[in-house]
């Protein structure tokens, strides 16, 4: 278990000159710890550290690099029951999802160390006789990573182990609600200081956005910004990182839809549509908020998916059998209130669930919510609600269903239950989205293959897989004469 609650500055722990309280969503007489703020000066003493770092991990050789992402990714793996408890006491995750977290996040360490040593360049004739052309690519540099809570490991390791993998030097603000997860991690990549990780490659600084997260992301030091979090905030970002000129990577907000076609598995609908809505309390980008139907299926949907939602378990996320955690937070709480409220007023239909809940333990707790006869146009369908909530938009066709699905500023994921071929490689060709599902829930990815979306969900290069490389390194052509 953890034993720190400072932030992780140059190799050393370091105390902040105020202190964060950390409660336990599920039960909020469950103190975890009192977290430091990392201060201004302490973020110039990152920066410096992180500069003088990445000269020196260019110095250690691939294999030992490799050996230290791996040595990360093998104990996360190893300690992930232990840090997936810890995970889900933090955020409010149940706990098998908690473990499943850290463990993903391990394999993220691992796949990245077999991507340090595929890191080679091209060669080219010049178009002058007599000299060579070389195009290589080499680490972008010192790199913020702004992080959110709700899937606190997977999202930061999605960032960092590319950052190492490629070349660069790191410094980490977690979201301030999740701090625990965030000294974890960095108590894991302390470790390897003592098998040649350089001291200050890996820095974390502890705050609000507000304060720290906007120092970092306006530091003219920073080579490049990899953000996941709301679109405001994203936006805000972008301002800032284009006035400077900095790089800049974004994962922002989504509003996903499942398409559920008359032609479809009804088992596989009503299992992807509860996954893909409640799963992670539907507090992921990936949630399927919006399930447009067809009408022939839609009331024996419907039916099922309500029976499906009344069944889960809503409860403490560290009791075996939970289903579904409380949400992380009293403001978060509230605003899913709101949204169910405000799904009430547009004149969607209420079938179930959204209302707080009291279990043995003072905590977040909200019941699934589903409603039905509602449409694209209303605000409920159209803003991202990171509740477990979701809204039936009924229709009489595919090609209504395809448009349904594609009317929205997001596009980062979208899924269709269908058994027709014809249709499901029609959707994956016309679908707007970066990331397609056919036959299974909108959420659900990879680490080996691209992470993103369009429109304002995503902004600048994909994330995970090869494709990392585009935004961790930048490209040097040589020109060498014999
Ligand atoms: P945000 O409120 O946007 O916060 C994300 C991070 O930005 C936090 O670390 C936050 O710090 C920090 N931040 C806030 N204001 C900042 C500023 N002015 N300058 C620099 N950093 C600042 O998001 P959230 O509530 O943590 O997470 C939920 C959102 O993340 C949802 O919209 C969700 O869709 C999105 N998300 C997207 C994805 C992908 S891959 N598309 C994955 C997960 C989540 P604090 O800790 O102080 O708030």
């Amino acid at each position: 278990m953890t034993q720190n609650t400072q932030n992780y500055i140059a190799g050393e722990w370091m105390k902040g000159t105020s202190e964060v309280e950390n409660r336990n969503p599920s039960d909020l007489s469950d103190l975890i710890g009192m977290y430091a703020q990392a201060d201004h000066a302490q973020l110039e003493m990152a920066l410096d550290a992180a500069h003088e770092a990445k000269m020196q991990w260019a110095k250690v050789g691939l294999e030992q690099r490799q050996s230290i992402l791996h040595a990360i990714g093998e104990e996360m793996m190893a300690r992930s029951a232990e840090l997936g408890h810890l995970l889900a006491r933090e955020e409010g995750k149940p706990l098998a999802e908690g473990k499943g977290e850290v463990f993903r996040a391990g394999q993220f360490f691992t796949y990245y160390a077999a991507e340090v040593l595929r890191q080679i360049g091209d060669t080219a004739d010049s178009v002058r006789a007599g000299v060579e052309v070389h195009v290589a690519r080499e680490p972008v540099g010192v790199v913020a990573i702004v992080s959110p809570w709700n899937f606190p490991t997977a999202t930061a390791v999605w960032k960092i182990a590319p950052a190492l993998a490629f070349g660069n030097a790191v410094i980490w603000k977690p979201a301030n609600l999740v701090p625990a997860s965030a000294v974890a991690l960095a108590e894991i990549i302390d470790r390897q200081t003592a098998n040649g990780l350089p001291k200050g490659l890996f820095n974390l600084v502890m705050g609000s956005g507000r304060d720290i997260g906007q120092r970092l992301i306006e530091s003219p030091r920073v080579d490049a910004i990899t953000f996941t979090g709301s679109v405001e905030v994203g936006k805000h970002i972008a301002v800032s990182a284009i006035g400077n000129l900095t790089k800049l990577q974004m994962e922002m907000g989504s509003k996903n839809a499942l398409a559920v076609m008359d032609d479809g598995d009804l088992d596989i609908a009503v299992a992807a549509a509860l996954g893909g809505a409640f799963g992670g309390t539907g507090q992921k980008c990936t949630a399927s908020s919006r399930l447009v139907v067809h009408s022939a299926i839609h009331d024996e949907f419907v039916e099922r998916l309500v029976a499906g939602a009344q069944a889960m378990v809503v409860d403490h996320a560290l009791k075996e059998g939970t289903q579904i955690g409380p949400v992380v937070s009293d403001e978060q709480l509230q605003q899913n209130l709101e949204s169910v409220a405000l799904a009430k007023s547009e004149g969607a239909e209420w079938m179930c669930g959204g209302e707080r809940v009291e279990r043995d333990t003072e905590g977040y707790y909200m019941t699934p919510a589903v409603f039905i006869g509602s449409n694209n146009q209303m605000r409920v369908n159209r803003e991202e609600l990171f509740a477990p909530m979701t809204c039936v938009i009924k229709v009489d066709s595919y090609e209504e269903a395809l448009a349904t699905v594609n009317d929205t500023n997001f596009g980062l994921t979208s899924g269709i239950i269908t058994n027709s071929l014809a249709r499901a490689t029609h959707f994956r060709h016309n679908a707007q989205t970066g990331c397609v599902m056919v036959n299974l829930a909108t959420a659900g990815t990879d680490y080996h293959v691209p992470f993103g979306g369009r429109g304002d969900s995503s902004y600048g290069p994909r994330e995970q897989g090869q494709y990392a490389a585009e935004f961790y390194t930048t490209v040097k052509t040589s020109y060498i004469s014999a």
